[in-house]
């Protein structure tokens, strides 16, 4: 038995051989370490049904594995359902066999692939079912385990030179170059340390010759406190540069201020450190062939420069300051020292033997911060910058208001948001006051005689007494009305219920205001038993008592201007008498023309210059209509360049009204500009 084991030893060792010899390269069996074979149960004479058989090799670090089949005939089926040869290289599935093939296909399309990674393993599993009905002799290979040359591996790149070994590799240097604790670079050994020198001279390694690749050289120079450091180049510089970006690359790194790099061949200039260590790192790739530098270094006596900190100045004013000077340091213009309360902008400084300034305390920018702006005005940016120099704009929420002057503000050296005139917010903040004057009626053009029915955009400033007393009234702002003294003559005590954006007097959603005061003009003379009725100074203000909601259908009339030339003709409106006596439901309003008082009889009652006389062929004002407006431009013919103002107020008519020849008397608002103006600015809050 022992003999028949050795002779199938010496056997398969030969068959090996032969194989090396004929089929594979000889170089491949050269580096083989151990070797041999695998083959399924029963081989050369045939497999038994379910014959099973597992197989695994293992390859230890920098080798590794491979198999060669040299022979295959297992039971052909689909997917190799039936009997199989699965091959797997760690533990990854790479082939599953079946049925025949011949060495010159094993060689090309299966033994190629037969190997496992350095280090991995190699699987096979053979497995067959009981249903063959020929008998098919298996399968045989063998495996050798080889060591892996590692320095053919460009992820293994030694920077000079490789030493391939059984299991490993290893990369060495050349003369003068030391091995970097990556292992795999070689580096110059080119640092020095001239802490203590007050001079010296430093260079590239092998200067004047090209310096050599891949190295980190770094040069330290150190005195003591009180010293610093002059650098200067001396002959040629010549450090890699391409396309404007440093290959290589000089930096001097002082202990305190800016590091700064150098490479191409321009001379740096003489540098002063500003410190007592510098640091000087030299740093070269894998290649190039550049000639470095030279520097020669010398100590001076420390100085401070300044600025001691940006956005100051300095007093007194020198190139540099001795080591122990004091001086004073002021924030420009707009800045304070940070973190201070008192928001001061001055300290004082002295030049430390380290160069530096102490103490430092930053300048910052003055910040107004986000001002405290009133109800309906807001800032036109969201989060906009608030410190000095910086600007921002005010604006009122919606269209329907605008500001009463500039609002665009820029923030001062003292933290006040000031005007394009120079007054701070805080003296003289802008109001956003409602736009009056216009309506969003869509410019018709063409007038309309006889009362029509206003459409609610039409006469947005309309208000309306429903109850007794009933008349007109025009808003004039978001709080104040105008209307005849004598519709409120009686109720200054009392609160009365106006209403707006109405144009049908049994609308159920109008607007509803509730005044807060009534205030005639001082000289109306009110209607009492012993005063006969005289319409003059017929003028009253209203002040509702919460803002009014302006919107598309509330908001207010124009006054007319002190300057306005007369005007000669207008719009009258309200919910007054119609011709068969009864009131108006719905708002009316129609054209008439303006007369020289003289013009106008007035049936012996006074007419004073405080009054118009109005009236068109086929419209008048009426009872019911008193304190509402007689407005101009004619209704449909107002824009934004000519605004509706408030000519007249309805005031009264002799011997009734829409008598032909009988015109109606309005209060001349433009001769109560002036009270009321005040009379508003005395009364509001
Ligand atoms: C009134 O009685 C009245 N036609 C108002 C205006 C006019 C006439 C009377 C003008 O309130």
């Amino acid at each position: 038995m022992k003999v028949k084991v050795q002779k199938e030893r010496a056997l398969t060792l030969l068959n090996m051989i032969v194989f090396c010899v004929i089929v594979l390269l000889f170089p491949v069996c050269g580096s083989v370490l151990s070797t041999g074979w695998v083959q399924s149960p029963g081989h050369p004479r045939g497999y038994d049904p379910y014959s099973n058989l597992t197989w695994k090799k293992c390859a230890s670090t920098g080798h590794k594995i491979t198999l060669t089949l040299i022979h295959l005939d297992l039971e052909e089926s689909f997917e190799c359902e039936d009997d199989a040869l699965k091959l797997f290289a760690d533990e990854v599935l790479l082939f599953n066999l079946c049925g025949r093939k011949s060495m010159r296909e094993l060689q090309s399309s299966v033994n190629p692939f037969l190997h496992s990674s350095p280090g991995g393993c190699l699987s096979v599993s053979f497995l067959t079912d009981y249903s063959n009905t020929e008998r098919h002799t298996g399968f045989r290979g063998f495996y050798t385990i080889k060591d892996v040359d590692e320095c053919k591996d460009p992820e293994n790149e030694c920077t000079q030179l490789c030493n391939n070994y059984i299991g490993g590799y290893r990369c060495f240097c050349r003369p003068g170059y030391t091995l970097d604790s990556d292992k795999h670079t070689c580096q110059v050994s080119c640092s020095e340390d001239h802490t203590g020198s007050q001079e010296g001279v430093l260079m590239s390694p092998d200067w004047p010759e090209p310096y050599p690749e891949n190295s980190v050289c770094s040069y330290t120079l150190a005195v003591e406190e009180g010293l610093q450091f002059e650098l200067t180049f001396m002959g040629v510089f010549d450090v890699e540069k391409e396309n404007g970006q440093c290959i290589d690359s000089l930096t001097i790194k002082p202990l305190y201020g800016g590091v700064q790099t150098f490479c191409g061949r321009d001379v740096p200039p003489s540098l002063l450190t500003r410190s007592q260590r510098v640091e000087i790192i030299f740093r070269t790739d894998h290649k190039g062939a550049n000639r470095g530098f030279s520097l020669s270094y010398k100590t001076r006596g420390m100085k401070c420069t300044g600025p001691v900190t940006p956005k100051s100045s300095l007093n007194p004013q020198h190139a540099e300051y001795p080591t122990g000077y004091k001086v004073t340091v002021k924030c420009d213009k707009g800045h304070v020292l940070k973190s201070h309360e008192s928001a001061e902008d001055e300290y004082e400084a002295i030049c430390q033997k380290n160069g530096q300034w102490s103490p430092v305390i930053p300048c910052e920018p003055v910040d107004c911060g986000i001002p405290e702006l009133p109800e309906l005005m807001e800032l036109s940016e969201k989060e906009p910058s608030t410190t000095y120099l910086n600007q921002i704009s005010l604006k009122c929420e919606n269209e329907y208001y605008q500001l009463d002057k500039n609002g665009n503000l820029t923030c001062n050296a003292d933290g006040n948001w000031v005007s394009e005139s120079g007054q701070k917010l805080t003296d003289d903040l802008p109001k956003c006051e409602p736009v009056c004057g216009i309506n969003t009626d869509a410019f018709f053009g063409g007038r309309v005689y006889g009362g029509k029915p206003a459409l609610i955009k039409q006469i947005p400033w309309q208000l309306f007494h429903k109850k007794s007393p009933r008349g007109g009234a025009s808003l004039i702002s978001d709080y104040w009305a105008l209307t005849a003294a004598h519709v409120v003559d009686g109720y200054e005590t009392t609160t009365m219920n106006w209403l707006g954006a109405i144009v049908d007097g049994k609308s159920q959603n109008p607007v509803s205001m509730e005044t807060e005061k009534i205030i005639i003009h001082p000289n109306y003379q009110k209607v009492g038993r012993d005063s006969p009725s005289n319409y003059d100074n017929d003028i009253a203000l209203i002040k509702m008592s919460a803002r009014v909601p302006i919107g598309p259908h509330i908001r207010p009339v124009c006054l007319p201007e002190k300057a306005n030339e007369p005007v000669k003709e207008g719009t009258i409106s309200g919910f007054g008498r119609i011709k068969d006596e009864k009131s108006s439901r719905y708002l009316l309003y129609g054209h008439v023309q303006i007369h020289p008082l003289g013009e106008c009889h007035s049936e012996g009652l006074p007419v004073t210059d405080n009054m118009i006389c109005a009236g068109g062929d086929e419209v008048d004002s009426c009872q019911g209509d008193s304190g509402g407006p007689l407005f101009s431009p004619v209704l449909g013919y107002g824009s934004p360049d000519k605004p509706y103002r408030l000519t007249g107020i309805v005031s009264w008519g002799p011997l009734g009204c829409g008598n032909k020849n009988l015109k109606g008397f309005y209060t001349k608002v433009q001769n109560y500009l002036d009270w009321i103006k005040e009379t508003i600015e005395k009364n509001s809050k």
